[in-house]
């Protein structure tokens, strides 16, 4: 257990998880939430001395940099990463033009602007693309605070980036952001780095260097594991707004107490506990019975609704039409980075542009949810209407807007409002966001758990889009069927390639490609076949007659053969 790291380990919080009450589903992913602030085992989180004095320093370095010429601050990271690094990049550079400064934070995100609401995850092994994309976006600039975001410590894409902003110190900062120790940072090789590097060997040079920063509070592990999306994200975007901020103003307030402050905002989330649990609820029957859950939300409230839906497909393997997310705006579209005209554009980019949404919802199965994100409740009053007329069920998430609700429409409010903290607008919004991101990944994955596709606290559906999942679903084959490492690889690869055959003449690099035409479900199968110990063609025909994954483990579904 001890090797296993922290952002991988599973959280004795929500064990069983799977087997709770809604309410219970809130309450443990909220619990595991306050870790984050309030420490796990022996580590004190966000409120650890040493990690509160380097995040002081670090806003002495972006305070630098907003004040010196031909210079910016680049946010990369892969995943979740990378799109909190985007939200925070966006944020802050409209702050900037609020001031009369220039707006000079940047982003990556590997795979692309695609990548902000669609999983691509295979990139983030890639530490050749990661340099090049960062030579191209910092090249006319002289000095580069960058900051590369891996919650594993393990992204090869953001390694590489670090590599060589620690080889050309001239120009760069670096700074690393993520959860483990860097004694438990990823020791994996990836095919693209050239002389073997690992993210460990990265990572241990970041904190011998002077100048570099390694910012890596141990928060706890996710409620279901591996899940960075969930407290990762969050930390993460804690540590950004908390930085940014205090560099953007003239007080001198420490970094600690402006975590205070969040962390206040987020243990007052409990007292909606009651009403969060009424949505998860819905939104697991709604997935049990293929309706879907939609959310609609402008500015970055919309965004965080994108970013909270795409995210289910690579964690639960869901599908696309589960969980989406609208935008009621063009925010998103207007902030993206410029692309070239033939980069990959994916679909779910399209609903970063605000369309007809009556029609789109139109064909919506009966029974479905829409969610709406603060003031867009207000402002789509008649598309409300119209879908409660076709028995919809219709959640309103009230978090800034101060319009009173009328207690006799029948909509569900979560009113997250009680939450924000009487400050400044900017921490206002800040606040408002994190907490709203809280509540989305709540419905979300309580929602998954209740669909059965979790066990105890593992994602057991989890699609292995890259190397980091490739090896966690060994790990979870490895574990839960109680079989040898061999034999828990031999069956995944066999899921992977639909085959009954050896495939011992392949790389992992091909296996992942395999997976992205390969939308069964790899390991739930490769799991059957290990504990029957029967071939991919019976695991398979097991398979299709299991609609809750999670049985497969319970041994209910066994039974049926
Ligand atoms: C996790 C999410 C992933 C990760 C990505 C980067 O819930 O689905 O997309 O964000 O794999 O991970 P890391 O450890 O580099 O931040």
């Amino acid at each position: 257990m001890d090797s296993i790291p922290y952002t991988e380990r599973r959280n004795a919080i929500t064990m069983n998880i799977d087997t709770d009450t809604p309410e219970g589903i809130v309450d443990l992913i909220h619990e595991c939430n306050m870790e984050v602030f309030n420490g796990y085992e022996n580590h004190t989180g966000l409120s650890d001395d040493t990690i509160l004095n380097k995040l002081d320093q670090f806003v002495s370095l972006v305070r630098i940099n907003l004040q010196t010429e031909n210079s910016i601050i680049v946010l990369s990271g892969c995943g979740t990463s990378g799109r909190i690094g985007f939200l925070a990049a966006t944020f802050f550079n409209e702050l900037c033009l609020q001031q009369n400064l220039p707006p000079k934070y940047r982003y990556i995100i590997a795979g692309g602007n695609s990548a902000l609401v669609t999983s691509i995850e295979a990139c983030e092994d890639d530490p050749v693309i990661g340099t090049k994309e960062l030579q191209c976006i910092t090249d006319t600039y002289e000095h580069v605070l960058f900051v590369g975001i891996t919650c594993g410590l393990s992204a090869p894409f953001v390694g590489g980036q670090l590599e060589y902003c620690l080889n050309n110190p001239q120009k760069f900062t670096p700074v690393l952001i993520g959860f483990n120790p860097v004694s438990m940072a990823r020791r994996t090789h990836v095919s693209k780095w050239i002389n073997d590097t690992t993210f460990y060997d990265i990572s241990l040079r970041m904190e011998t260097t002077a100048g570099a920063l390694v910012i890596n509070p141990i928060i706890g592990p996710e409620p279901i594991s591996g899940s960075s999306r969930m407290k990762g994200g969050s930390a993460t975007k804690v540590i950004l707004d908390t930085v940014f901020y205090l560099a953007s103003c003239n007080n001198m307030m420490k970094a600690s107490e402006v975590i205070e402050m969040y962390r206040t905002a987020v243990g007052t989330m409990e007292i909606e506990g009651q009403d969060m649990a009424t949505v998860v609820e819905q939104a697991g029957e709604c997935l049990l019975n293929n309706a879907s859950i939609r959310y609609v939300g402008s500015s970055t409230f919309g965004i965080w609704g994108m970013i909270d839906a795409s995210e289910c497909v690579p964690t639960y393997n869901s599908s696309y039409n589960d969980i989406r997310g609208f935008m009621a705006n063009d925010y998103f579209r207007k902030n993206l980075n410029p692309e070239p005209p033939l980069s990959f554009v994916s679909p779910a980019l399209h609903e970063a542009t605000p369309d007809d949404l009556s029609k789109t919802f139109e064909d919506l199965p009966p029974s479905s949810i829409v969610v709406f994100i603060d003031k867009d409740y207000l402002l789509q009053k008649p598309l409300v209407e119209k879908l409660q007329e076709k028995g919809h069920h219709i959640v309103w998430i009230k978090i800034l807007s101060t319009e009173l609700f009328d207690p006799n429409s029948n909509v569900k409010i979560i009113d997250l409002s009680k939450c924000i903290p009487s400050t400044d607008v900017t921490m206002q919004y800040s606040s408002a966001e994190i907490i709203l991101k809280l509540c989305l990944n709540t419905i979300s994955t309580g929602a998954h758990v209740m669909k059965g596709k979790v066990f105890q606290n593992i994602m057991i559906d989890v699609r292995v889009s890259n190397v980091k999942l490739f090896y966690r679903a060994i790990d979870i084959i490895k574990s839960l069927a109680g079989v040898d490492y061999q034999t828990a690889e031999r069956c995944l690869i066999q899921s992977i390639y639909q085959t009954n055959d050896i495939i011992n003449d392949k790389t992992i690099d091909q296996h992942i490609m395999a997976v992205a035409s390969n939308h069964d479900h790899v390991v739930p199968i490769a799991l059957l076949m290990s504990l029957s110990n029967c071939s991919y063609t019976e695991a398979k025909l097991k398979m299709d007659k299991c609609p809750i994954i999670r049985d497969i483990c319970t041994g209910t579904n066994q039974s049926s053969t």
